[in-house]
Parts: C-alpha cells; structure tokens; sequence
C-alpha cells in the first residue's frame, strides 16, 4: 500500500471536470484518503514546486498555479505512485497516451490538469505539505 499527492489544477476545475477525474482514480482502484479545495498563494506554489524554481517556466507555472481554485488528495492503494502517474499521462498532453486524464483533460504543458508525486519520498513530503495525519483517513 502506498500513498501519493495528487492536485486537480485550477485549468481543470474552471472546466467543471472535479468528478469526472476522481472517477478516474476511484475507478482504477486508488481511493481518496484525503481531500480539500483551496487557493494557493504565490509563497506557497512556490515553495511546493521549489524544485523548478531555476527553470524558465518557474513564474509561468506559479502564476498558473494560483489563477483559480486547485483541488488537493492523498490517494491511497498498491503502487499508488506509478499508478497516479500512469494514469495522468505525459505532462505534455499532445504526448500522453490516449485515455489518460491529460489527454482527456488537458490544453497544453502549462495548463496540464493534474499533478501527481513523482516518486515514494516526494509523495510522504508533498502529502505533509498540504495535510495533517488527523486529516487523512
Ligand atoms: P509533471 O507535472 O509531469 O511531474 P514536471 O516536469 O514535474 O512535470 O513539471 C511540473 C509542471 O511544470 C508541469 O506539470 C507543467 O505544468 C510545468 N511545466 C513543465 N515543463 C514545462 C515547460 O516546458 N513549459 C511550461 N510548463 C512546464
Ligand atoms: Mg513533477
């Protein structure tokens, strides 16, 4: 059992698609052990995607990140990490496979509908970013 951070990106709340994309996850055997919908401010975006803050897209993505209402989950269930991913397709979504969420979902690179851990380690830090353990059940 594994547990992973995904965010239902403001592109794909503005498109009312909230259900639609956890009945990807739910349908795929992945539950929703934690949920909330929130603002990000510009100091938080940034500090959850630090990690590209040296990359030319770093403002773009900030900038995106906090144009409207973000939808963050804890998934849980066996290889939840490498099955969020699969499940969401390439990040570009002229790229990803066909019947993945940003092919279904997505516009471009910037605007990508989802975001999901990458890996074991980033999945128990982004999880405690955004969650308190009495939050997630
Ligand atoms: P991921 O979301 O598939 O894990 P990352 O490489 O971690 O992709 O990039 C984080 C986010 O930054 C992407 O989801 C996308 O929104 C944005 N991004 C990544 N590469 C580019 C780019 O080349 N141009 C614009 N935005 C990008
Ligand atoms: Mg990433």
């Amino acid at each position: 059992m594994e547990r992973t951070l995904s965010i239902i990106k403001p592109d794909a709340v503005k498109k009312n698609v909230i259900g639609k994309i956890i009945d990807r996850f739910e349908s795929n055997g992945l539950k929703i052990v934690a949920i909330k919908k929130l603002l990000l401010d510009r100091a938080s975006a940034g500090e959850f995607y630090a990690i590209h803050k040296e990359r030319p897209f770093f403002k773009d993505l900030v900038d995106f990140m906090t144009s409207g209402a973000v939808v963050v989950m804890v998934l849980e269930g066996e290889n939840a990490v490498k099955k969020n991913r699969e499940l969401m397709g390439d990040t570009d979504p002229k790229k990803a496979q066909a019947g993945t969420i940003r092919a279904d979902f997505a516009e471009s690179i910037d605007a990508n509908a989802v975001h999901g851990s990458d890996s074991l380690e980033n999945a128990k830090n982004e999880i405690s970013f955004f969650f308190a353990q009495t939050e997630i059940k």
